[in-house]
């Protein structure tokens, strides 16, 4: 069984999400998320909408995800390739190169980022759109 790994806060899930999240799967046949806990996405200067219970629960809902397991820091890659076995480590391309010293423990592919869309937008234009419901504009 070939395992795949990869990480993310994956807030508010769109469909680049899952564009990631497929093409991740297509490449064995076991994926790992490693979701990003609200404490790291601090770390990270990430506010996500959702906490992390909340978008474990969407991962584990999404047919191409298998496991969800908490990202506490930026060092834990390495110990969690070993851990879960991981033969291949995916990202999308807005990392290329940043985990190439992965390279000594597992395959490590870089997928293209779904252009034009992204959580922060998503986040943006619903905060938009309730504030004009409340100004009734
Ligand atoms: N992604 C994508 N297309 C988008 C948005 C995101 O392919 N339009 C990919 C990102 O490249 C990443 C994954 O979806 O591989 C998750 O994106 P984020 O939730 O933004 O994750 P990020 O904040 O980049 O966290 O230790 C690594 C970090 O936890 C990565």
């Amino acid at each position: 069984m070939k395992r795949v790994i990869t990480y993310g806060t994956f807030d508010v899930l769109h469909y680049g999400h899952i564009n990631l999240l497929k093409r991740a799967k297509a490449l064995g046949d076991y994926l790992i998320v490693v979701l990003s806990s609200d404490e790291f996405n601090q770390i990270k200067n990430k506010k996500s909408y959702y906490t992390y219970e909340q978008r474990k629960m969407i991962l584990e809902a999404c047919r191409y995800v298998d496991l969800v397991v908490p990202e506490y820091t930026w060092e834990q890659k390495i110990d969690d390739v070993k851990k879960y076995q991981a033969d291949v480590f995916v990202m999308g391309d807005d990392w290329q190169g940043k985990f190439d010293f992965l390279k000594d423990f597992c395959e490590v592919v870089y997928l293209s980022r779904t252009p034009d869309v992204c959580s922060t937008q998503t986040k943006q234009y619903l905060n938009d759109k309730k504030l004009r419901k409340v100004k009734n504009i």
